[in-house]
């Protein structure tokens, strides 16, 4: 049996990994971190199935202690501080997590077992202010928020310990990638959880900032067979997972309303643009100065063609029905809220 230790387990990812690799029969331990409440997060559902490690990525010693307890085959380093509009409020703490935090990991692999291997989540957010359209494995780094240049740190420490130390580390290059797990201040989920609260009568509008930025948003659950699958090669390498298709995050919004049942049409421009619901003349979506970025990424759109080659990775979830997901779980989940609040 195999053992894996996956930090950032809680998180929508280590969710989706966590189900994949115990479905394949491993042994799986993660990382928590210590809060003054005990939350399982996105793994309540199968938390007696994991072995729980109490660490944090700032912190080597813990990382040393929990390689040593779980004597891992494998190691998947999912924890980041990962909401970029929050990197520049905490820009030290985010360069602690996403960057020293991967060499602590590392370090902790090196002095326990070289051997493990180890998947460093980077992110296309280190693309930036894109160089080349599509982007892929080749493509110039440009980092736009204090989060995009603390992976890229982590994307060139996870390199240079493979090429230094010959350590088998690789590194995910993942396009925005989502689901009915991700957290609500994420433009996709804030997006269908408004949705459904419209739907179901509890709020009048959504409010948005850049609706122009474009994405190439996927599925989570295909995205984690991509980690999987990068650990499993004869040679280590650096991988674009992305679906090649991009959006606006107003198109996103439009499909969202549609999968609802709502019909939405925009109009106007800049901060006075709106969104209007076809059939009642109501205002549905409105901008919000306040979630605009000090320095934005307009674009991405990612080359997943060495995945595909090399891996054989495809992915099985395609747009519409991530959306269409995502809307309805969001739908049950706000009713489930209302029944219980009415039975308060
Ligand atoms: P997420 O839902 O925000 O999960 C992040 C996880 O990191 C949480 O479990 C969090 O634990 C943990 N964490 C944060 N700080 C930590 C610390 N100091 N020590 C230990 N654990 C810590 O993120 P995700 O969407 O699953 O993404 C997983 C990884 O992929 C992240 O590294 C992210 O930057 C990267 N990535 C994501 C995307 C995407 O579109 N989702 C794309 C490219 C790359 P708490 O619950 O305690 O906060
Ligand atoms: O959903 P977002 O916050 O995701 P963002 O910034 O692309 O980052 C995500 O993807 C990265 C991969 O490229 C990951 F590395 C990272 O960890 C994270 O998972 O914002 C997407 C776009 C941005 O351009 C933002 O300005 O949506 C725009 N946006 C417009 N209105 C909004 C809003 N974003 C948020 N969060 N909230 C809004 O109201």
């Amino acid at each position: 049996m195999k053992k894996a230790l996956i930090t950032g387990i809680n998180g929508q990812d280590g969710s989706f990994l966590s189900e994949l690799l115990l479905e394949k029969g491993y042994e799986v331990y993660g990382i928590l971190r210590r809060k003054s409440v005990v939350d399982y997060g996105n793994v309540t559902h199968i938390k007696d199935k994991i072995h729980f490690i109490y660490a944090d990525m700032t912190d080597v010693v813990s990382l040393i202690k929990a390689l040593n307890i779980a004597q891992p085959d494998e190691v998947y380093n999912l924890a980041a501080q990962s909401f970029v509009a929050t990197s520049w409020d905490q820009p030290i703490a985010t360069a602690e997590i996403d960057a020293v935090g991967v060499t602590n990991i590392l370090e902790a692999i090196r002095v326990v077992n070289p051997k493990c291997r180890y998947y460093q989540a980077s992110t296309s957010e280190m693309f930036g202010k894109v160089q080349a359209i599509p982007q892929d494995e080749n493509t110039p780094f440009y980092p736009r928020s204090p989060y995009g240049v603390a992976k890229l740190y982590g994307h060139w420490i996870t390199k240079n310990y493979r090429e230094s130390f010959g350590l088998f580390t690789c590194s995910g290059i993942l396009f925005n990638h989502e689901g009915e797990r991700r957290g609500k201040e994420f433009v996709t989920r804030k997006i269908t959880d408004t949705v459904a609260r419209i739907k179901l009568g509890l709020v009048d509008h959504l409010e948005l900032g850049n609706m122009d930025a474009k994405r190439d948003w996927g599925h989570s659950k295909d995205y984690v067979r991509a980690m999987w699958l990068m650990l499993q090669q004869d040679e280590p390498d650096d991988y674009v997972v992305a679906t090649g298709e991009t959006r606006s995050v107003r198109d996103f919004a439009k499909t969202a309303f549609d999968k609802a049942g709502i019909k939405v049409e925009f109009s106007g421009s800049g901060v006075d643009e709106i969104g209007t619901d076809v059939n009642s003349g109501k205002v549905l979506v409105r901008v919000n100065p306040k979630f605009f970025r000090p320095a934005e990424v307009e674009m991405l759109v990612g080359n997943p063609k060495k995945a595909e080659e090399k891996l054989g990775w495809k992915r099985e979830i395609s747009f519409d029905q991530m959306v269409e997901r995502m809307v309805a779980t969001d739908i049950t989940l706000v009713k489930q809220e209302m029944r219980y609040a009415s039975q308060l």
